[in-house]
């Protein structure tokens, strides 16, 4: 069934989300990249990769359910960060946002009665608690590290490892 116009347009937003998440944890890499944290560099790059694929994913579902994709312009944040503390903090506050983004969408999929996008949303709504999860673990071990240089680049050491 052709998906409604409202749906479209709400889906077509949250294209823009996460775009607008990719883009920030690429500009957090960058402001990372700065710094002597090579690993969380990395990691937040690799978050920039994960968003992309999510957006990707939403572009895919609506034009299987023959709407049309709209794009709109992203503006890229810049960070004036110099640890990965201040970094996932921003990460954390991004994924509250964009989990309650996801969380309208699907509140209007079940008022329109869209099963279809309801079943599609699952993977959204299980990813971002996984994903604010993450961000809370680093901000708990990097705040108990925060005055110990070496347990901060042990961490690194270990963010760089994500593939
Ligand atoms: Fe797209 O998962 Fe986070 O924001």
């Amino acid at each position: 069934m052709q998906i409604d116009k409202v749906i479209e347009n709400v889906l077509n937003e949250q294209i823009y989300y996460e775009f607008k998440s990719a883009f920030a944890y690429l500009s957090l890499a960058t402001a990372l990249g700065k710094t002597h944290y090579a690993g969380f560099e990395n990691w937040m790059r690799k978050q920039y990769e994960e968003e992309l694929e999510h957006a990707k994913k939403l572009y895919d579902y609506i034009e299987e359910r023959q709407g049309s994709v709209r794009l709109t312009n992203i503006e890229i944040p810049q960070y004036d960060i110099t640890t990965p503390l201040e970094a996932f903090k921003i990460a954390y506050e991004l994924e509250i946002e964009n989990t309650k983004h996801i969380h309208g969408v699907y509140a209007l999929a079940v008022k329109n009665n869209d099963y279809p996008t309801q079943t599609f949303l699952h993977w959204y709504i299980n990813e971002q608690t996984e994903e604010e999860k993450n961000c809370q673990d680093y901000i708990a071990l990097l705040t108990a590290a925060k005055d110990c240089e070496g347990s901060l680049l042990m961490l690194d050491h270990e963010a760089k490892k994500r593939a």
